[in-house]
């Protein structure tokens, strides 16, 4: 026994030395170099950071970031709350420098820098250093969400916790934000705290099924699933999605439907992808979050800039939507202003004088980030009357590369001259009259249509092959922002895709608002996917560009899912062989096709693997479609009499 004790002591002494700093006794010391607390140098540093942990009213913690510029007094707040690791959106270099720590995604460096602004930015609950569960985009309190927070009640807590313990401030607070972050600037307005006095949500997430990451029209963003999978399934993103096929056409067409590949992927864990699969159908899960419905159900009072990429590749709907209810409301709308440029998916705070190939006459964000942002901000939380009034709307003519301040949107211009809605006739042999009537039948009997075949065995490409994953890294080979400006014209060429081309022009046409399709088609179906696409054909050579020389831009284009037709809540077979009447807008365009350029309008029925596969049988739950499902329909888009296709589009004189 005693022998056993003596043993294990032995054992214990061994096994515990060397655990801290004490030698074993086998070995001599050599004491650890890490120091045992580090106390980090912030010599020579122009800020300050101050790292807190902010308590809700539930008692739930946010881990909050704050950067003060040395010296500050006075100074007011700009605040972001973000699911993206505020840790590392505030140390994107390592630098005694605030302009180089901020320098990346959602941070408008310049201004902030030199407008002397407070940055805070904050972990939103459930991620990265936030304590509390995480939720995709927080429903707010009620029937979604049966808790007494939110992210309104959030940002609020935050806000007051600031305008308290922040000497150096003037009490005065900005909210800006991308995307998410966007939306998350958009929660900030729902009873917002009195500090708030000014509100800059770009790119927002505002409808996940009508227009922006979730859905287009019912059909499901399925080259989402890896950011789903990533940002819910652990709090600090460690789980990673993995790829199976350098080619992401290949991964997803193999898999089958998103449901199938979900499940290979143990994506069913994450409750989002949950709720996803359940509400296919714009029920009132996706109505009652819908971020333009919820602020247009009360007045707004704060100052609030709207921001709007015309190329995004992601949230494309929010901000004009969101625009448009707040201007509805005549207690709203002297709050709400709005500024677009040529720009991708958070393109205003990056270089904007160029997207891929299709240069722009300046550094677009930067002319917005100065003229439109900075004065902005600097007239609401710092009282600076702005040089000039701040325009309602700002907004950036493609083709001629101007801007334009108007007094309201959608408006061509600000006095002098008038909008026509203008169709664009689909007729035979790829012709596309601007403006004409719509042709008879040349029997009267209105039989007229092109057709072809969409085989779900080889679904149309959303963009050249191989298609890469959709992620931000450009040195990475990642172009995925900027795949809405690719070269269409492989799509043109194709037997699954109808193209109809006007003459050439021998005067600008310019176009102001959103186009709408009005498709009647048939499919030998019972369920289909419509995709129209409105395409500046530029003249076969380009002198000073020669690489766009014939290059087919898209200015606009969108995906509806025919079985929502008649109902977007209740989707309904399609009966097969009837043409029918589909319906829809495209996102808003202010575009100039100039003179020797043509305007085209393409047609397909899937733009793959984008949105998921439409098996063309109806079935209840497309995430469910079984391999069988998948059939090859023969779709007719008819031209003629009362079965005229047309693209609407609202032509400014
Ligand atoms: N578009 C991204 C997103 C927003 C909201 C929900 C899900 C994804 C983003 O860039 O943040």
């Amino acid at each position: 026994m005693r022998l056993l004790r003596f043993t294990v002591m032995g054992l214990a002494l061994l096994l515990g030395a060397g655990a801290r700093g004490q030698s074993p006794t086998s070995y001599p010391a050599l004491p650890s170099e890490t120091p045992e607390k580090l106390v980090e140098s912030t010599h020579g540093f122009d800020h300050e950071r101050r790292v807190v942990q902010i308590a809700m009213r539930d008692g739930v913690k946010l881990n909050t970031v704050i950067l003060i510029p040395k010296g500050a007094k006075n100074a007011p707040i700009l605040l972001t709350r973000t699911p993206y690791n505020a840790a590392d959106l505030t140390t994107h270099n390592s630098s005694s420098r605030l302009a180089s720590v901020l320098q990346g995604y959602d941070n408008a460096t310049d201004v902030i820098v030199d407008g002397g602004y407070i940055r805070v930015i904050q972990d939103i609950r459930g991620k990265y250093g936030s304590e509390g569960d995480y939720v995709m985009t927080r429903p707010f309190r009620g029937p979604l969400n049966p808790t007494p927070v939110d992210h309104s009640t959030d940002t609020y807590d935050t806000i007051d916790w600031l305008v308290k313990n922040l000497p150096e401030s003037n009490g005065r607070v900005g909210i800006l934000g991308i995307s998410y972050d966007g939306f998350l600037s958009l929660a900030a307005l729902v009873h917002p705290h009195p500090a708030l006095k000014a509100a800059v949500p770009m790119n927002p997430m505002v409808d996940g099924w009508r227009g922006d990451d979730w859905f287009h029209h019912g059909a499901f963003r399925q080259i989402n699933m890896p950011y789903v999978y990533e940002q819910v399934v652990s709090r600090k993103n460690e789980a990673k999605w993995y790829s199976t096929h350098y080619d992401e056409y290949d991964t997803f067409l193999e898999a089958g439907s998103a449901g199938a590949l979900a499940r290979q992927r143990g994506l069913e864990q994450s409750g989002t992808w949950r709720k996803v699969i359940a509400h296919p159908a714009y029920d009132s899960f996706w109505s009652q979050q819908a971020m333009d419905k919820l602020l247009a159900s009360a007045p707004l009072t704060v100052p609030t800039l709207l921001v709007h990429s015309l190329w995004d590749a992601e949230d494309i709907y929010g901000a004009i939507a969101v625009y448009k209810a707040l201007r509805a409301r005549p207690d709203s709308a002297a709050m709400a202003s709005l500024a677009f440029g040529p720009w991708v998916h958070g393109g205003a705070i990056q270089d904007g004088s160029h997207i891929g190939a299709i240069r722009f006459r300046s550094d677009t964000a930067w002319d917005f980030r100065q003229n439109v942002l900075a004065p902005f901000l600097a007239a609401h939380l710092k009282g600076e009357a702005p040089a000039q009034p701040l325009p309602r709307v700002t907004a950036y003519e493609t083709g001629t590369g101007r801007w334009q301040q108007l007094d309201d949107w959608p408006r061509g211009c600000v006095s002098g001259c008038t909008t026509q809605a203008t169709r664009l006739v689909l007729q035979s042999q790829g012709r596309l009259n601007v403006g004409g009537a719509l042709s008879a039948g040349a029997t009267g009997e209105d039989r007229a249509f092109d057709e072809y075949v969409s085989d779900p065995g080889k679904p149309v490409p959303f963009r050249s092959r191989p298609i890469r994953p959709s992620e931000y890294d450009e040195s990475k080979g990642f172009t995925w922002p900027r795949w809405l400006v690719d070269d269409q014209r492989e799509a043109s060429g194709r037997t699954d895709v109808l193209a109809y081309t006007s003459e050439v022009l021998t005067v600008p046409l310019k176009v102001a608002g959103e186009p709408i399709a009005h498709l009647v088609a048939s499919t030998s179906g019972t369920d289909s996917d419509w995709v129209v696409k409105l395409i500046d054909v530029y003249p076969p050579e380009v002198a000073e560009h020669p690489e766009l020389g014939g290059y087919q831009l898209m200015v606009s284009g969108d995906i509806f899912r025919g079985r929502y037709r008649e109902s977007w809540a209740q989707p309904k077979a399609i009966k097969p062989g009837e043409p029918l009447a589909f319906d829809f807008g495209l996102p808003t365009v202010n575009h100039v096709f100039l003179p020797g350029h043509r305007i085209m309008v393409q047609i397909q029925s899937s733009w793959f693997p984008l949105y998921d596969r439409n098996p063309q049988t109806f079935v209840e739950n497309i995430f469910d479609a079984k391999p069988e499902d998948y059939r090859a329909a023969t779709q007719r888009v008819y031209r003629s009499g009362t079965r005229s296709s047309t693209v609407e589009i609202p032509v400014v004189h």
